[in-house]
């Protein structure tokens, strides 16, 4: 008897040594041996048969056999435990450190960019936004404008018509004659037309068939030339910086009297080097077009030329682009090629 329990003893020993990964195995071990139908338990049961004198020699070694075990068990426990907890911890590891994956984000066209600013330069002087149809009546596009039907710029080759009497717009100062036409007569306007224009031209560096045109029209009581210049002035200073300078050519457009062209001083190059890519040496661009509103257009939108006066203008938001991003090819914007509109971020 004594004999078989230390067997199983030293075999239970061995095998609780022998567990490795598994908390059930051991469970399975602890099972089979101190359990109710275990070894030792049977072995326990059998001693009724022992005689008086050998039941608690053989009771002591039964009972030092099970305290081993148990403790064994435990201990064994609590190793396979913290193992499973080391391993979890490795394999659940996050480094904090790792730079995040990037989001990739769209941004906006440098057109859209560019009008943006001179929306909020022209909002931030009290000028509402207005916008019109793109396809538009012969009357509002030039009749309106001061340009008779013998007009040259009426040409058949110059704009894109889609009949006798509807075209594609080619400036956005139907715009405005539309705004005047619907305000009560000789009440103030102070508005900027943004929108795309199309006109029957080459396709290259500098050209092209449609493109982005802001007007500007402000009509009141007593709007002089000097208030033309003094907006124009700001307008440049916000868009160039303050040191950007205006000077102003005189012009001819149907729909202003006097005309002029408004040239913005070169910021790439400040001291007039005939290599600048710009401008070439000159020192300035050309960058609008503008004028007192001429008086028979003011008559024509229902606005009386005795009462009231106004200046108008208009610019090519590409050309704006192109100077401030130093653009030069104006197909770009066009193109859509993303690793040139991803720089604009
Ligand atoms: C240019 C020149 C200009 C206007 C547009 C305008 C509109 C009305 C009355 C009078 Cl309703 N004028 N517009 C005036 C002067 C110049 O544009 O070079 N544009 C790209």
């Amino acid at each position: 008897m004594e004999q078989k329990i230390l067997e199983l003893r030293q075999r239970a020993r061995d095998a609780i040594k022998n567990v490795t990964a598994d908390l059930k195995e051991l469970d399975n071990i602890r099972v089979k041996i101190l359990g109710k139908k275990g070894e030792l338990t049977s072995l326990l049961r059998g001693m009724s048969q022992l005689s008086a004198e050998d039941r608690p020699k053989i009771g002591k070694i039964v009972n030092e056999a099970r305290a081993e075990l148990e403790a064994l068990i435990a201990s064994k426990n609590d190793e396979l435990k913290a193992k499973e907890l080391s391993n979890k911890l490795a394999s659940e590891k996050i480094d904090v450190t790792l730079p995040g994956r990037q989001v990739v984000t769209g941004n906006l066209h440098p057109l859209t960019l560019t009008l943006n600013r001179i929306k909020e330069i022209f909002l931030d002087m009290g000028y509402t936004i207005e916008e019109g149809p793109e396809v538009e009546t012969d009357y509002y596009n030039f009749e309106a404008l001061n340009l008779p039907k013998d007009h040259p710029a009426r040409d058949m080759q110059d704009s894109f018509y889609i009949t006798e009497d509807i075209l594609v717009r080619t400036q956005t100062s139907p715009v405005q004659a539309r705004t005047m036409e619907s305000h009560e007569s000789n009440s103030p306007i102070r508005m900027i037309a943004p929108g795309r224009v199309y006109r029957r031209d080459d396709y290259d560096a500098s050209h092209s068939p449609m493109f982005t045109q802001v007007e500007g029209l402000v009509i009141d009581k007593g709007i002089r030339f000097s208030d033309l210049k003094g907006t124009l002035e700001h307008l440049l200073k916000e868009i160039f910086g303050k040191n950007a300078k205006a000077r102003l050519r005189p012009s001819f457009f149907p729909f202003t009297e006097p005309s002029t062209e408004v040239d913005v001083s070169c910021m790439m190059c400040h001291c007039h080097d005939e290599n600048c890519k710009v401008c070439h040496g000159s020192g300035w661009l050309e960058i609008l077009g503008a004028g007192m509103v001429h008086p028979d257009v003011l008559k024509m939108s229902g606005y009386d030329p005795k009462i009231v006066s106004g200046f108008a203008f208009g610019l090519g938001v590409e050309r704006i682009a192109m100077l401030t991003y130093g653009v030069d090819d104006l197909r770009l914007f066009y193109d859509n090629d993303v690793r040139f509109l991803q720089q604009f971020k």
